[in-house]
Order: C-alpha cells, then sequence, then structure tokens
C-alpha cells in the first residue's frame, strides 16, 4: 500500500463524504420484474457465470462476495498443498438461493491458475475447451429424440479480472479475450479497484475501453430498448456506463465509526464498503449479472453465440446445411435478411406510388386540356351563334328603317314579339 499513501488523505476525505450515505437495500433477483416469466418462477433459474483472472486479484473473494455467503474455505483454512498443478484448473461450484420465494441455481465456474506459469501462451486454450465443452454437451441433448429434459451448463457470462495496474491491458488479457469473445459474452472487471484513486480508476477505465476497440474485442453489448419505461433505460445506460466494473470484493464484514457492520474492508483511514455504489461496481456488477441482465445474457449466449458454434461444428463435420436453413438458424443472419428484404419491398413499393401517381398526373393533365379545348369550342360557337343574331337584328332593322311597314300578323310570323 506504500504506492497509495499520498493519495491517502484525499481519498480519506472523499470517503468521509460519502460515508453517510444510506445502505443500498438488497437487490437481488428476487426483484425481476420484466425479465420473468412464470415458468421461470416455479423452475427457478440456472445461471453459470465463468471467472478469469491472473492469481490473486480476488476472484475466489468474488464468488463468496456474489453469493453473500463463503463457499470457498478461507486460503488459511484450506488443506495446504505443495502440488502446483500443472494447467489451469476448472473448478465448478453451484448454490441455489432463493430469495423472496425465487430460486436461482449460480454456478460459478473459476479458473485457478490462469496466467501462472512460465509461460502463459495458452493459458486461454483450457478455458476454450471448457466453454466449447459445454456447448458440446447442450448439442449432444439437442440431437437426443427426447428433449424435455435438457440441462443448460452453457457458460452464460465470462468476467474477466485486469490487474489494477492503471496502465493498460496485459498482451495476456489481449490475447484471452481476442481467443473468447466469439463464444462467451466477456464482461472485464478491474479488480481489487481500492488500490486505485477515484482519478485513477477512471484513466484506466478509458484506457481498457480503448485498448479493447484496438484489438476489435468484442466485449458484451447490452442491447437499449427504446420501449422500456425511463426508469429501465436510465437504471441499464447507468449500469453499461460502468463497465469495466471497478470491483472491490470481501466476504468480511467491518465496523464503521457509527457502529453499522457492512461487508467491506478496513484501512487505518476509514473503510471501503463493497455495496456502496459511491465505494465501487460491485452492485452494479451484481445488478447485471442477477437482475437487469441475465435473461438478455442467457440469450445471446443461446441465440448467437452457441447457434455460431453450432453451425460452424456442423460445417466441420461435413454436414451440408441447407443455405436457407442455416440463416434462418442464424439469428443475426436472419435479421439482416429480413432487414434487406424489407428494404427491396419498400423500394418496390415507392417505385410503384410513384408510376402510379405519374399516371395519375398525365391523366388529369390530359383531361384539363381536353376541357379546355372544349370550353373553348364552345365559346366559339355561342360567339358565332350570336354575331349570327346580331347581323339578322341589324338586318331587320335597316329594312324597317327603308320604310315598308310591317303589320302585326307578319311580324309575329317572323318572331318579332312586341310589348304591348
Ligand atoms: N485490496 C483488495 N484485496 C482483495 C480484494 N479481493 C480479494 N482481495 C484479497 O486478495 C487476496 C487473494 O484473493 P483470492 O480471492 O484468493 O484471489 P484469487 O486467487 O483470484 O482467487 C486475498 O488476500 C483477498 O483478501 C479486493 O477487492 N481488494
Ligand atoms: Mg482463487
Amino acid at each position: 500500500m506504500s504506492d497509495n499513501s499520498a493519495n491517502a488523505p484525499s481519498l480519506k476525505a472523499a470517503i468521509n463524504s460519502v460515508i453517510k450515505k444510506k445502505l443500498q437495500g438488497y437487490v437481488g433477483f428476487a426483484n425481476l420484474p420484466n425479465q420473468v416469466h412464470r415458468k421461470s418462477v416455479k423452475k427457478g433459474f440456472h445461471f453459470t457465470v465463468m471467472i478469469v483472472g491472473e492469481s490473486g486479484l480476488g476472484k475466489s473473494t468474488l464468488v463468496n462476495t456474489l453469493f453473500g455467503t463463503t463457499l470457498y474455505p478461507h486460503k488459511n483454512d484450506a488443506e495446504p498443498s505443495d502440488e502446483t498443478p500443472a494447467t489451469v484448473e476448472i473448478q465448478s461450484l453451484s448454490a441455489d438461493i432463493e430469495e423472496n420465494g425465487v430460486k436461482l441455481r449460480l454456478t460459478v465456474v473459476d479458473t485457478p491458475g490462469f496466467g501462472d506459469f512460465v509461460n502463459n501462451e495458452e493459458s486461454w486454450k483450457p478455458i476454450l475447451e471448457n466453454i466449447e465443452a459445454r456447448f458440446d454437451a447442450y448439442l449432444e441433448q439437442e440431437n437426443r429424440v427426447n428433449r424435455r429434459k435438457m440441462v443448460d451448463n452453457r457458460v452464460h457470462a465470462c468476467i474477466y479480472f485486469i490487474a489494477p495496474t492503471g496502465h493498460s491491458l496485459k498482451p495476456l488479457d489481449i490475447e484471452f479475450m481476442r481467443r473468447l469473445h466469439t463464444k462467451v459474452n466477456l464482461i472485464p472487471v478491474i479488480a481489487k479497484s481500492d488500490t486505485l484513486t477515484e482519478d485513477e480508476i477512471k484513466q484506466f477505465k478509458q484506457r481498457i475501453l480503448d485498448d479493447i476497440a484496438q484489438h476489435k474485442i468484442l466485449i458484451y453489448q447490452a442491447p437499449q430498448y427504446e420501449y422500456d419505461d425511463h426508469e429501465t433505460v436510465a437504471e441499464n445506460r447507468e449500469i453499461i456506463s460502468k463497465i469495466p466494473f471497478a470491483i472491490v470484493g470481501s466476504d468480511k464484514e467491518v465496523e464503521l465509526s457509527d457502529g453499522r457492520r457492512v461487508r467491506g474492508r478496513k484501512y487505518p483511514w476509514g473503510v471501503i464498503e463493497v455495496d456502496n455504489e459511491e465505494h465501487n461496481d460491485f452492485v452494479k456488477l451484481r445488478q447485471m449479472l442477477i437482475r437487469t441482465h441475465m435473461e438478455e445474457l442467457k440469450e445471446y449466449t443461446n441465440d448467437v453465440l452457441y447457434e455460431n458454434y453450432r453451425s460452424e461444428k456442423l460445417v466441420t463435420m461435413g454436414v451440408q446445411q441447407d443455405q436457407t436453413v442455416f440463416k434462418e438458424v442464424n439469428p443475426l443472419a436472419k435479421m439482416e435478411e429480413e432487414r434487406q428484404l424489407h428494404e427491396a419491398k419498400l423500394q418496390k413499393m415507392e417505385a410503384e406510388m410513384k408510376m402510379v401517381f405519374q399516371q395519375k398526373v398525365q391523366e388529369k393533365e390530359a383531361k384539363l386540356k381536353q376541357s379546355e379545348e372544349e370550353l373553348y369550342t364552345r365559346h366559339k360557337e355561342m360567339k358565332d351563334a350570336l354575331e349570327k343574331q346580331r347581323l339578322e337584328l341589324e338586318d331587320k332593322k335597316r329594312r324597317l328603317e327603308s320604310g315598308r311597314p310591317i303589320t302585326p300578323e307578319k311580324a309575329k310570323k317572323k318572331g318579332f314579339s312586341f310589348n304591348k
């Protein structure tokens, strides 16, 4: 901690200023309002998280912190062992948690040994193999006739621990994420974030995101639904904005100056509280996993990651797929295809509408022209008729004036009338 002693006074002040913040209510999966269907409530949820990162970054502690129990024996209690495993181990732990009558079976897959060797070039390999083996097991069940009792042990999210160096990602981090990003939902976290100051965390987060973008690594992208209510949209945006989550883990309670006991880490200058959002992003990480994005993570794993794996596998096995079926199976390709079809349809409709419009305009123009001509001829006819009458009248007038009297009978015969 000698590195941080210089930062201690400012950190202490910051912590003192927020320490009075009220404790977060317990936010767990029992509060799941939107994502839960009745069936899941009855059957219980099953969610599998894998945790990867170098030794000593706090993976096992996080597992205990997540479960709120001590699944792992504390280091001192564990059997001492001289043997160092030669490869990355994969350990799977499950626990049923029940909250307000809602059951959740949370399985956490820990990966001790990752990055521990002189040569870590292939540290990612056993982990990739484990993820693929879980896909294979699911695929095998799908091919069975009786699919009623499907067990889903696929990994729905992978929390990747980044050492709190404050610099940038290590080659080991980049290699792991690049090898795994198309197989699993990657959620990067900054481990032991209590060893960094607030500013250091902010800068480190940015550098990590830049590195991830530069190496074209796909980390989990939570979708935003505009039709969700404002509160949900705002909450989701808030959660996503914290990635990579800067976390602090602890399975021990410590006492605050006001006597409250909280999960946290005690330092000479104060206490870092695990469940205080002002102190670290652990609450946000748990909310995302267990409350807001559990169904999303499962869906993406099934619809995209698993489907891609399955199609690739079938192709390498020499199973020729009907391309149309193939596309239908891949939701991303299917969506793109539907979008293109829709666009083509729209374009065709637009062209048709344009044509009809032009036709209508032409028809109207022709009609107008015709009526104009008709009007013109009528006008001419009337004019001619009037002119003829005028000439006749003039003729009669001239004859009358020339002195030849006309009797009323004669006049009547000729069509003249007299007002009496
Ligand atoms: N400062 C700090 N120490 C932690 C944190 N989480 C775990 N530790 C400590 O780091 C050490 C290694 O933790 P462990 O969970 O066994 O790491 P793992 O090897 O990744 O499983 C233990 O002494 C923990 O008490 C944290 O968030 N901050
Ligand atoms: Mg461990």
